[in-house]
């Protein structure tokens, strides 16, 4: 039987297991990522761990979210990932080079590799057909000392794309239909491959929009196959050697089928506020617009300002619309400098930013109080651009830039029409020729030691799992509950990433801000959830700190992949209830384990009776022997260390 392609990339990398879906494997991963909020966690526990230098082919250690840095502690943080990264072999990228994904897919992504990032947008590279996977700090470090990521083998969905896209539609148009059809579970627990002869119509950076925002989708990862586009486009960045050609077997076998005709789509938009939330754009036009903003990690490279740029010519921005663009890269913004497009887009009257994440978690640009935001980000959760109750929607940079000349969303084929616009389409400059100044190699490293400032704490970590779990259900809460919701990114709190105890006092503070000083008087309980919960970020700081705060077990109806790990990786039981036994649990009940839950934990157990009041319900552990066993330990910092002093993990020194 034929392979698909993720499953000949898996088993170029497989260390453990069997590729059936459900069944845990472990990879080898050749590249990891890291970023600033979530890399200073990364380096502590690689510290904590006594490993001495970087195993995989490549660590690069990215500053993109807090360039700002609006108070010492994130600078702080800063220094502290230069000197990191000097110490143990990785490169450094200096805060205002530009967003992880965008720099890694200019310098490093490479078809066939794999890749193990500490952000939930690691998929982009998907795109160059580099199996890419977002993950919790802790997994990374552990992958970064040489050991290998394990994961249950996902469903691989083959995404068949048909025809072309018509003009004024584009890649961030498939990405959105993907969302409208599927949700932002829809994707949990696959791997979507795209195939048919839609791929070749789409160029390397088309397909990189759509692999970052496979993530809102709570994939594990998403990937195109290679071809001329790739090669082309490795080319342009001057690293035309790396290509290899990786396709799917003719007769691969496929767990489910998609089909997305290209040429029948059009410019689409999510509504606040979350990302699948989809109608065409000429449904909810005519709303006035009070800013646009073009960047971020899914349309902040070259080809994504481009046509914004193009369209905003012999054109100005509304009088009543400001317009902001914030490249993906400092690469982006160099280049479309030296053409000359910089200036033009000033003229017009947009604001040109720094490369950084900034507005997409509410650093900068926060929208006015009942206003309306356009922006071609990939998240628009509520509350995460930086003020509760905002208006923000999601769509491409042409649908931004129309909105942006009329002040109001228009389908920019209407105001095409009206202004004589022709439509921008895609290009490539001849060669991304940039400076690489502010990427440090390991050779060229500044430091050789740790430095600390005064924010930055050690990482906690919690005892062996307990055998009686009783508490309070502290917080009840509905579907898809955001990580933004349980560790909110904004500014105000991000400068306490490498500070738990601080940070720990702003959980689940946007769902209810008494949650923080209530779990501490009551020291533990549960928290209860709907579906999905969980979803978004990558961010460990949303199990560290409930885990810090004394939370001991999760009752959910389902849980996203990354926060699923990361509440093994810090000592939290995640367990699985059906929508009954959800019914009847209510805010402020006692909630008791009946079952010895580590004697269940370690005995494989997988049902386990939850007592609520007089009634009795039962709960679920899906967890693989190492799950379990990480649990037991508290978590992954106690079970690596264990098992490497035992001898039993592979390390640094493997
Ligand atoms: C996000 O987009 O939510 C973030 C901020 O990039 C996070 C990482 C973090 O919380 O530090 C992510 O996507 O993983
Ligand atoms: Fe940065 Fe936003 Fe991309 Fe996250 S989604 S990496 S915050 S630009």
């Amino acid at each position: 039987m034929g392979q698909t392609l993720t499953e000949k990339i898996l088993d170029d990398h497989l260390v453990e297991g069997t590729l059936e879906t459900g069944e845990e494997i472990g990879i080898e991963i050749d590249q990891v990522l890291t970023q600033d909020t979530t890399g200073t966690m990364v380096w502590l526990q690689f510290e904590a761990m006594e490993l001495d230098e970087v195993q995989t082919e490549i660590a690069a250690q990215y500053c993109d979210h807090q360039t700002y840095q609006f108070d010492f502690k994130n600078t702080d943080d800063h220094r502290f990932l230069r000197s990191a990264a000097g110490t143990y072999g990785a490169y450094f990228s200096r805060p205002g080079n530009g967003i992880c994904h965008n720099v890694h897919r200019e310098n490093f992504a490479a078809p066939g590799k794999t890749l193990l990032g500490s952000d939930s947008h690691t998929p982009t590279p998907g795109g160059l057909g580099q199996l890419a996977i977002g993950a919790g700090g802790i997994d990374v470090t552990v992958a970064m000392g040489g050991a290998p990521y394990y994961i249950e083998m996902p469903e691989v969905v083959n995404v068949r794309l048909e025809g072309e896209l018509p003009e004024w539609a584009t890649a961030k148009d498939i990405i959105l239909e993907m969302l409208r059809r599927l949700s932002v579970k829809g994707g949990v627990g696959k791997i979507l491959e795209y195939t048919g002869p839609g791929v070749e119509t789409l160029t390397a950076p088309e397909r990189m929009t759509i692999t970052n925002m496979g993530t809102e989708l709570g994939a594990t990862s998403s990937l195109f196959p290679t071809d001329e586009q790739t090669e082309d486009y490795l080319e342009r960045v001057g690293r035309a050697d790396e290509y290899v050609e990786l396709q799917p077997d003719d007769d691969a076998e496929y767990d489910d089928e998609i089909v997305v005709d290209l040429s029948e789509l059009e410019p689409l938009i999510a509504q606040p506020s979350m990302p699948d939330k989809v109608v065409p754009v000429r449904e909810v036009a005519g709303e006035s617009v009070d800013q646009v903003i073009v960047g971020s990690c899914t349309n902040g490279a070259y080809e994504d300002i481009l046509p914004a740029a193009k369209m905003l010519e012999d054109q100005t921005v509304d009088t009543k619309t400001e317009m902001i663009v914030a490249p993906g890269s400092k690469q982006a913004s160099e280049i479309l400098a030296r053409q000359g497009w910089v200036a033009e887009m000033m003229a017009a009257g947009v604001n040109f930013s720094e490369a950084t994440c900034g507005a997409c978690i509410g650093i900068g640009h926060v929208p006015a109080s009942d206003s309306v935001s356009l922006r071609t980000f990939n998240r628009n959760f509520e509350g995460r651009s930086g003020i509760e109750d905002d208006n923000v929607y999601l769509c491409s940079p042409e649908v931004a830039a129309a909105a942006a000349i009329a002040g109001e969303i228009i389908d920019p084929r209407d105001l095409a029409d009206e202004e004589g616009l022709e439509a921008p389409g895609i290009e490539l400059p001849e060669e991304y020729d940039a400076s690489k100044v502010d990427l440090i190699t390991p050779e060229e490293a500044v430091d050789d030691e740790l430095i600390k400032g005064p924010n930055i704490g050690d990482v906690p970590i919690r005892d062996g799992i307990e055998s009686d779990i009783a508490g309070e259900a502290l917080l009840k809460m509905e579907d898809n509950i955001t990580t933004d919701h349980i560790i909110p990114a904004t500014q105000d709190i991000l400068m306490y990433r490498s500070n738990i105890e601080k940070l720990s006092q702003f959980t689940l503070s946007r769902v209810d801000d008494t949650f923080a000083e209530r779990a501490q008087e009551a020291d533990g309980g549960v928290l209860v959830a709907g579906e999905n919960y969980g979803q978004g970020s990558s961010r460990e700081h949303a199990a560290m700190c409930p885990m810090y705060l004394g939370i001991e077990a999760v009752l959910a109806q389902s849980f996203a992949r990354i926060h699923r790990a990361n509440l093994f990786n810090f000592g939290i039981i995640p367990l699985t209830i059906d929508e009954e036994t959800y019914g009847s649990i209510d805010q402020g009940d006692d909630v008791e384990i009946v079952d010895d839950v580590y004697e269940a934990v370690t005995s494989g157990q997988e049902e386990f009776t939850v007592r609520v009041g007089d009634e009795e319900f039962t709960a679920t552990l899906d967890a693989s022997e190492r799950e379990r066993d990480i649990l037991a330990a508290g978590g992954k910092l106690a079970w690596t260390k264990a098992q490497a002093e035992d001898g039993t993990t592979a390390s640094a020194d493997d």
